[in-house]
């Protein structure tokens, strides 16, 4: 079985030293450990410490393209190495190394596919107090969106077993956090949570320079991820409460019609109209987003089984660089040295014959 640890990096060169430091080499149920960064365009010597430091893979994006992105590419890439299991960390050594072993042991065990660092934000001194209830808010609101019970949903210390990294299709520019275990909760993956430790603070957070902007950034992340799930819900609600808002005012009209004085309450009837026809609009949209969300699911099952055919094509990942093995030459398992399934199919039917 084969681990491959994957670090999104933007301009981590002063942290990703101790980051690495920690990591294991070696972990139970394990045969093999590999670590791979994701250098999303940086401008630092990000890539040279990191094959300094025996980083075995580079994906090196070409410009800038967001942390989701990286964390994609990084998938993607560690599928194609022949990862058996991936965990993701962050480069500022927020979490704990050494925790590695208890984040990968339920998928060894076969009871889960995705299992998600559990920080306990609780106990995190350096988080101000609107940082923790938003926190708790957002986690609340994915936990209903993917039906599962993740306690802290925008954690990056995660592993996700091979058939978890295949289902994994992120869009959303700015996060992958909420978004996969709101797949996760709609397809065919088994969430799991384990309490991890994290490190003292290295450094700011690079994703939300202010508390402001974790405040706005992860509500409207929150909230797009939560349309584009639920539309239903959300659109189908927002024609109800604006239905229910219009019949004020036509009942206002209404009685004094009855009584006689229609023509002096024509605006009740005016903005009566006006709420009536939103709430026309905020059905329609439910439709709309119903049905897309009926295409996305399927343009989802088409894209899991493209990559199965790419791994069982030898695909090799794209913006791939190999790195340097731990004494510091150059890599010899690279993207195709790993057998890939058809070959690993050809010997097994090969051993089967010869038996
Ligand atoms: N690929 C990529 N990674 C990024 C980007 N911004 C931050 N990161 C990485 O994402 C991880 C989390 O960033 P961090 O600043 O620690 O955010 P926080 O833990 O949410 O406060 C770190 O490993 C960063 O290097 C980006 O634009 N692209
Ligand atoms: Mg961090």
């Amino acid at each position: 079985m084969k681990l491959i640890i994957q670090i999104p990096c933007l301009n981590e060169e002063a942290t990703l030293p101790e980051t690495l430091a920690d990591l294991p080499r070696e972990v139970d149920g394990i045969t093999d450990v590999e670590w791979l960064i994701i250098d999303d365009g940086s401008t630092d010597a990000t890539v040279e410490v990191a094959l300094a430091n025996g980083v075995d893979h580079i994906v090196r994006l070409t410009n800038n393209r967001g942390l989701a992105a990286g964390f994609q590419a990084g998938l993607d890439a560690c599928l194609k190495l022949g990862a058996d299991v991936i965990v993701n960390t962050d480069a500022d050594n927020q979490y704990y190394g050494a925790d590695i072993p208890k984040l990968v042991e339920p998928i060894i065990a076969g009871r889960a596919d995705m299992v998600i660092g559990d920080r306990q934000t609780d106990t995190i001194e350096h988080f101000s107090p609107i940082k923790k209830r938003l926190q708790k808010l957002g986690s609340w609101v994915v936990r209903q969106a993917s039906e599962t019970d993740v306690p802290d949903t925008t954690s990056g210390f995660r592993a996700y077993n091979r058939e978890a990294a295949l289902q994994m299709a992120v869009v959303s520019r700015f996060t992958y956090t909420l978004e996969t275990i709101i797949q996760a909760g709609k397809l065919l993956v088994a969430v799991e949570d384990v309490p991890i430790r994290t490190n003292p603070k290295t450094r700011e957070s690079r994703l939300f320079p202010s508390t402001w902007s974790y405040v706005r950034r992860n509500s409207i992340s929150i909230f797009r991820i939560y349309a584009q799930y639920e539309p239903m819900r959300v659109f189908f609600s927002a024609a109800v409460v604006l239905a229910v808002a219009a019949v004020i005012p036509f009942t206002l009209f209404f009685i004094n019609w009855v009584q006689g004085d229609g023509a002096g309450h024509v605006q009740s009837l005016i903005f009566g109209a006006v709420l009536f026809n939103a709430a026309v609009v905020m059905g329609a949209l439910a439709v709309i987003g119903d049905l897309m969300h009926a295409q996305r699911i399927m343009s989802q099952r088409i894209f899991e089984r493209v990559r199965r055919v790419e791994l069982e094509l030898g695909v090799p990942p794209s913006h791939y660089e190999p790195g340097a093995t731990p004494t510091g030459q150059a890599a010899t398992t690279g993207a195709h040295s790993a057998p890939s399934p058809s070959e690993h199919r050809a010997q097994l039917q090969q051993e089967e014959a010869s038996r």
